[in-house]
């Protein structure tokens, strides 16, 4: 298959500034070349600026809105794009880049007149709206704008809202009072970190991945490297204790890749800025390398058909 990459340093969903280098950052760590040596083709386009957008002001409650703006109508188009060549890999970039990537792959599917689902893998659930944000900061909104929540007033309308039940969370830790409420009740599936611990991390993957096969469904996979305990994935502005380990991170990618159901994927919240010697990075690229396809020995594949 063809991979696309998509250099996407968005800056603007939160204060600390860094994440701009990420793009960068995964392709000095090898990402290209692991993507190839696992025989795909590799599409690189470079890295893209946000649509033109008016001057953001330094007072009101959101940091950086208009840029975030732009950089929603610049990385829809472009993820629409991007699905009709191959595998769309968003380099990114903070996790206001999902705004515009799931929103961007969700019209795609609705065109084909497949169902989206979304695998969210995050410490946190991202489920503000510009309204309920407490840290102004947009990075935390993408899940509530992808479903189609209100309040993103000067963002581009979501015209096919990708439905709750399909959406599955994984490595929940770190959930503000105001998404926890909004969420109770509705059909979005959250494992914490707790369910991990007990149950393991196969069971809820599994489960969601033979509901995205039964229905025929699109998957975008968004990967937060706050995920990973901050122990092995340190470059990251919010790190959050207590997350999963190399081995349940490579364990999702393998069974996703086993799964054949992955559609597109975001790397997001490198801040290369915090790290020494790339070793976030080199984690993310390995990561993604069992996303498509690297394993140690063969095994029998798993179908989720
Ligand atoms: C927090 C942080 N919930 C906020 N969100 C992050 O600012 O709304 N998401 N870091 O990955
Ligand atoms: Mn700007
Ligand atoms: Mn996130
Ligand atoms: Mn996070």
């Amino acid at each position: 298959q063809t991979c696309i990459l998509i250099g996407a340093p968005v800056d603007s969903g939160k204060r600390r500034p860094g994440c701009l280098m990420g793009p960068d950052a995964y392709r000095t760590a090898g990402l290209a070349q692991a993507i190839q040596s696992l025989g795909h083709k590799i599409k690189d386009l470079g890295n893209f600026t946000p649509a033109s957008h008016p001057a953001d002001s330094d007072d009101g409650p959101l940091f950086a809105p208009n840029e975030t703006i732009g950089w929603t109508n610049r990385l829809i188009r472009v993820a629409e794009e991007a699905m009709d060549r191959g595998l769309p890999i968003f380099l990114g970039g903070d996790h206001s880049l999902s705004l515009g990537s799931v929103v961007g792959v969700a019209n795609h599917a609705a065109k084909q007149g497949r169902p989206q689902f979304v695998l969210w893998l995050d410490a946190h659930t991202d489920y503000h709206t510009p309204m309920t944000t407490d840290s102004g900061n947009l990075h935390g909104t993408p899940v509530g704008y992808f479903t189609g929540r209100p309040d993103f007033g000067g963002f581009p309308k979501v015209t096919s809202p990708v439905p709750q039940e399909n959406v599955c969370m994984i490595g929940l830790r770190s959930v503000d009072t105001p998404e926890r409420e909004s969420l109770q009740g509705t059909g979005i599936a959250r494992h914490d970190m707790r369910e991990i611990d007990e149950q393991g991390i196969v069971r809820p993957l599994t489960a969601f991945l033979e509901r995205v096969a039964a229905e025929n469904g699109m998957l975008h996979v968004s990967l937060d490297v706050d995920f990973i305990d901050p122990e092995y994935a340190p470059a990251v502005g919010t790190t959050v204790p207590g997350g999963a380990t190399v081995r349940e991170a490579h364990l999702v990618m393998e069974i996703l890749h086993d799964s054949g159901l992955m559609t597109s994927l975001d790397l997001v919240e490198l801040n290369p800025f915090l790290d020494e010697r790339g070793r976030t990075a080199h984690l993310m690229v390995d990561l993604c390398a069992s996303a498509l396809g690297r394993h140690v020995f063969d095994r029998p594949t798993r179908s989720f058909r």
